[in-house]
């Protein structure tokens, strides 16, 4: 029997998107749930592993630690090249498929990052949180619509699924929102809806405790 992954989780965080992934490729994998209090630059859990306190962190076999989610899906599409996690390097989406998997987690994630709890970064000034939450927001709204324009769908990437569109699933349940996607960005709103579906995706969520 191979020596699994170790993913530490928090329910509904990022953490589903590596779930996902491992669905896909049939790696052996043993899932840590975090609480989220325990999440952050200060997490006693985590810190040792990832300074940031973030998950998804994952441990590899061989004991080594692996934080962000866009290495970890490179680094499973090398393993698993079946689980079609990403275009190989001589498939012509893969320019694609890279760029936006740089865009997710580098424009879009750190909308969350910066809006999820701004008091950390403006402590003691309430006013000025409010506002790092709103204009975090209203800028991640604009990226989202941005993104709708540049797919077709049925996929992130059209014909061929992704982990991109497990990262559009998982964010979906974020602000802003379920009714905002459907009503905005129809085309990402389908890809999630098409996600949802997967087997694999029923019990992530079930897991998560996602209705
Ligand atoms: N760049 C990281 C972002 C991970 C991230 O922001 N995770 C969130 C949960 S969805 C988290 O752990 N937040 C707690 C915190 O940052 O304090 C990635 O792509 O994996």
């Amino acid at each position: 029997m191979p020596k699994p992954y170790t993913l530490y989780a928090a329910k509904g965080g990022g953490s589903m998107i590596v779930e996902l992934a491992f669905a896909e490729t049939k790696l052996p994998l043993k899932i840590v749930d975090i609480p989220w209090e325990d999440t952050g630059w200060s997490s006693r859990r985590l810190k040792r592993l990832n300074p940031l306190g973030q998950v998804p962190t994952l441990i590899l076999p061989n004991g080594d630690a692996m934080s962000e989610s866009a290495g970890i899906m490179l680094y499973l599409a090398e393993r698993a090249p079946t689980a079609k996690l990403a275009p190989a390097p001589t498939d012509r989406d893969r320019a694609r498929f890279l760029r936006w998997l740089v865009f997710l987690v580098a424009a879009v994630y750190p909308t969350f990052t910066y809006g999820d709890d701004p008091k950390r970064w403006l402590s003691g000034d309430e006013q000025a949180a409010k506002k790092l939450r709103a204009v975090t927001d209203d800028h991640r709204k604009m990226l989202w619509k941005f993104v709708e324009k540049q797919i077709k769908g049925p996929w992130f990437l059209g014909r061929k699924r992704s982990a991109l569109d497990f990262y559009v699933w998982t964010m979906s349940h974020w602000r802003p929102g379920k009714d905002w996607m459907s009503k905005e960005c129809p085309t990402l709103h389908a890809i999630a809806g098409r996600v949802r579906e997967l087997e694999s995706t029923k019990k992530v969520a079930k897991r998560n405790g996602l209705p």
